[in-house]
């Protein structure tokens, strides 16, 4: 809010000054201009505030818990199962309202970050859904009938990344994915579960993040020093980060005051206690201070960024190469052509394929026509070879079954003529037997 106030002053004192047709002139009394900061705060109180917060950490880091600590809230959650088989991003969004100030807040959460065996892919659903919100808000604008002042703009004005305690150094997985991140989103870096991990130890881990982020070249959201108001404590804070924070809705007494802490057998941690760990730094400056500059930011840098790449996509310039202001009807039509050329040449090329998967078809067809023949040419042989196999091995039968029938008839007629024969000699015989008895019984 500070720094819209700002830019319209600078804006006032800028046309005065500048004498570009204008010139400073006294007012001899009070004439009213001088509510226009205030009319801008009573407009826009009335019309509310969206901020739109994304958690990104690996499952159980307590960034639900975090999230209810920061807005003094409960907002709902179930606790993720560390079998996901992907990343998802699941957004939630919620009205709040602080005196008469109302506040839309989203609060998107990557659901199953970090357990996956590979996690390669693990960034690429968070970018798809950053630039999916900044792609509805382009199109919004696009629209010949806009609405941007009712439009819910989702767009992510801060990323909360959560690392995790360990003491060591970043996991590759947050490298790589705040490197992906850093030009579509304002990251604030926190470390997790900051309890976990002793004052020397964390000291060290801060120092040795630092050092990660910068020799892999990742751009971490800095908290402006440009306003003079909060110069001093946001450079302050820039050299704090990243924030140790511990989350906590539970509440303790400690002396006579309630407290939100996390109570283990040999001590007390106080979420609020600036000695315990940062989470006051981290809500002074992410709410507090600089809550309007992560939304500005959002939109005149990242927002910006992404536009004009989908500009540039879209054949869109601000100056053609001859210098000269682009006009939007002659890029419109120049895109035009350009895309109708490559209509009618994807149009010819799937023709062209058309034509060609035919006559590979039929080609195919006469090669399976033509071995059907050749089939059907090779069978009709091979059945007239067996038939004038079988056809010769018949007549070699029949001939065989005549030689036998002739042998048998031949062999029939001599055993009826040797039976004839073999008749007579049997009667000489006994007719021989018959007078060699005789003359034994009647000798001379
Ligand atoms: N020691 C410690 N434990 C914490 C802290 N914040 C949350 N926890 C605990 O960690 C567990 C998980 O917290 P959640 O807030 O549900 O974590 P989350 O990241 O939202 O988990 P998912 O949504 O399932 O990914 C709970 O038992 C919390 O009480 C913290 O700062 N320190
Ligand atoms: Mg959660």
């Amino acid at each position: 809010m500070n720094s819209v106030i700002y830019h319209i002053c600078t804006w006032w004192l800028v046309t005065v000054s500048t004498g570009e047709g204008a010139r400073a002139v006294p007012l001899a009394g009070h004439v009213g201009f001088d509510s226009m900061p205030d009319q801008l705060v009573n407009k826009s109180v009335n019309h509310g505030f969206c901020f739109n917060i994304l958690c990104v950490g690996e499952t159980g880091l307590g960034k639900s818990t975090l999230m209810d600590t920061l807005f003094n809230t409960k907002f709902e959650g179930e606790p993720t199962q560390h079998n996901q088989p992907g990343v998802t991003l699941k957004s939630n969004t919620y009205e709040l309202q602080e005196s008469n100030v109302r506040l839309k807040l989203t609060v998107v959460n990557t659901v199953g970050f970090g357990d996956q065996i590979n996690k390669e892919d693990s960034y690429k659903s968070i970018v798809e859904f950053i630039d999916a919100q900044f792609e509805a808000y382009l199109q919004e604008e696009l629209k010949i009938k806009r609405t941007l002042h009712s439009y819910h703009d989702t767009r992510i004005h801060a990323c909360l990344y959560f690392i995790a305690p360990t003491g060591h150094s970043l996991k590759s997985l947050d490298l790589v994915t705040m490197k992906k991140l850093d030009s579509k989103v304002n990251i604030i870096p926190i470390i997790a579960k900051s309890d976990a991990i002793s004052k020397s130890e964390l000291a060290k881990f801060k120092i040795k993040i630092t050092s990660e982020l910068v020799s892999n070249g990742v751009q971490i959201y800095q908290f402006p020093t440009d306003d003079e108001s909060v110069a001093e404590i946001n450079s302050t804070m820039n050299s704090h980060l990243p924030f140790a924070v511990v989350g906590s809705t539970e509440e303790v007494k400690i002396g006579n005051k309630m407290v939100k802490a996390r109570q283990y057998p040999w001590g007390t941690v106080q979420v609020e206690n600036e000695n315990h760990c940062d989470f006051v730094k981290l809500r002074e400056m992410l709410i507090r201070v600089n809550m309007e500059d992560l939304r500005e930011q959002t939109h005149t840098r990242h927002y910006e960024l992404y536009r004009r790449c989908k500009l540039e996509e879209m054949g869109f310039k601000d100056t053609d190469p001859d210098s000269k202001p682009f006009s939007l009807q002659e890029t419109y039509e120049a895109k035009r052509n350009e895309f109708m050329g490559e209509l009618q040449k994807k149009e010819e090329e799937m023709r062209q394929m058309f034509v060609q998967r035919v006559k590979e078809k039929e080609a195919e067809l006469k090669e399976a026509e033509k071995e059907l023949h050749e089939k059907f040419d090779r069978l009709k042989k091979l059945h007239q070879d067996e038939k004038k196999k079988l056809e010769e091995k018949k007549k070699t039968l029949d001939d065989e079954l005549n030689m036998f029938k002739q042998k048998k008839t031949a062999a029939e007629l001599l055993q009826n003529q040797a039976q004839q024969a073999g008749g007579s000699t049997t009667l000489k015989r006994d007719k021989e037997r018959k007078k060699q008895t005789n003359a034994s019984v009647y000798p001379l």
